[in-house]
C-alpha cells in the first residue's frame, strides 16, 4: 500500500512538471514582449478574433504590459449598475452618499457598450437584490441598513422614493435606463456582494466558455471587488476599467484599484475604458 501511494506520487510530480513547462514558456514570452499570451494550450485555439489589450503598473507600478484575449471567449461584466446605486432615492442615496462618484461609470460605460455590441464579446449584467420576502436578507445587511438610513433600509420604501430598496422588481433596483440590458444579454441576479457564492454566475460563464472577464460597474471596493476577487480565483483572467467603476469614497476607489496592481496583478489588471475601446475597434471583432 505505502509503495502504491508513492508511485502515485511520481505521477503527480509528471503534472507539475508539465504544469511548470507551459508557466515557464509563458514566462520567456513575457520577458520578450510583455504580453500574457491567451493560452491555447489551456483552453484551445481561440473561437473569436485574438486581440490585445494594455493594461497599467504591470507587472510593477510605472510599467505597462498587454493581455491577448479572445474576442469569443471575453465577457464585459457590468455590476449592479441599479437606480439603487446610482440614482436618486436609491439605496446609496438614503445612506447619503455623493451619487456622482457611483453614477459617473454611466457614460463611459455607454460608450463601451455602443463599441461592444454586435460584436462576439459577451454582455453579462448583474443586480444586486433581495426576494420581495426577504427570506434571502440576513438579518444584520438589513439592520444597519436601516441604521445608516435614518430608519430606511431595505425592503423600506423611502419618503418619495420608487419601490423597496434593493428588493428584486422594484423599478429602483433595475438597471440604469442608459445601460439597459438588450436582447442577447445576459442577467444574473444576486443576493449578496459576491456573485460566485451567491448567483449562477460561475454556470454561465463556463456555459459561455468565457476565460477572459472585462470589468466594470458599482462599487468599486464593494460589489466590484468581491466579484473580481472570486472570479480572480477561479483563475479568470480579469481585467477592471478604472474609469468604469465609482466608489462611495474616493480614497477606498483609490486603494480598491491600487490593491488589484499589488504582487505583479494579485487580483488581475486594470486599463481603462479608452484603451479597451480603441483596442476593440483595431481589431475589427465581427
Ligand atoms: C454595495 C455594491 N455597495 N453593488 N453594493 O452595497 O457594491
Amino acid at each position: 500500500m505505502g509503495n502504491e501511494l508513492r508511485k502515485y506520487e511520481e505521477f503527480l510530480g509528471k503534472g507539475r512538471e508539465n504544469f511548470l513547462k507551459k508557466v515557464e514558456e509563458a514566462y520567456k514570452k513575457f520577458e520578450e514582449t510583455k504580453t500574457f499570451y491567451f493560452p491555447t494550450w489551456q483552453y484551445g485555439e481561440a473561437k473569436g478574433t485574438l486581440f490585445k489589450l494594455e493594461v497599467e503598473d504591470a507587472p510593477k507600478f510605472g510599467q505597462n504590459a498587454f493581455i491577448e484575449l479572445d474576442s469569443g471567449r471575453t465577457a464585459f461584466l457590468s455590476i449592479d449598475m441599479q437606480t439603487d446605486f446610482a440614482g436618486t432615492k436609491g439605496y446609496v442615496d438614503v445612506m447619503g452618499y455623493d451619487l456622482k462618484a457611483t453614477a459617473g461609470p454611466i457614460e463611459p460605460i455607454k460608450n463601451i457598450l455602443e463599441t461592444i455590441r454586435g460584436t462576439d464579446i459577451k454582455v453579462i449584467h448583474t443586480r444586486e437584490g433581495h426576494l420581495p420576502d426577504l427570506s434571502d436578507a440576513p438579518f444584520n445587511k438589513v439592520l444597519r441598513s436601516k441604521i445608516i438610513g435614518k430608519g430606511t433600509g431595505i425592503g423600506e420604501t423611502p419618503e418619495g422614493g420608487m419601490g423597496k430598496l434593493l428588493v428584486r422588481g422594484e423599478p429602483n433596483w433595475d438597471i440604469v435606463d442608459d445601460l439597459y440590458p438588450i436582447e442577447g444579454e445576459y442577467i444574473i441576479d444576486k443576493a449578496g456582494k459576491g456573485a460566485f457564492g451567491m448567483s449562477n454566475i460561475h454556470l454561465v460563464l463556463k456555459n459561455l466558455g468565457i476565460t477572459h472577464l472585462v470589468i466594470c460597474g458599482i462599487t468599486t471596493d464593494v460589489c466590484v471587488h468581491t466579484i473580481m476577487r472570486e472570479a480572480n480565483d477561479y483563475g479568470y483572467w480579469c481585467i477592471l476599467l478604472k474609469d468604469c467603476t465609482g466608489a462611495t469614497d474616493e480614497g477606498n476607489y483609490k486603494s480598491a484599484i491600487k490593491s488589484i496592481k499589488m504582487q505583479g496583478g494579485v487580483f488581475g489588471n486594470v486599463s481603462d475604458s479608452e484603451t479597451f475601446i480603441k483596442a476593440v475597434k483595431e481589431a475589427k471583432l465581427k
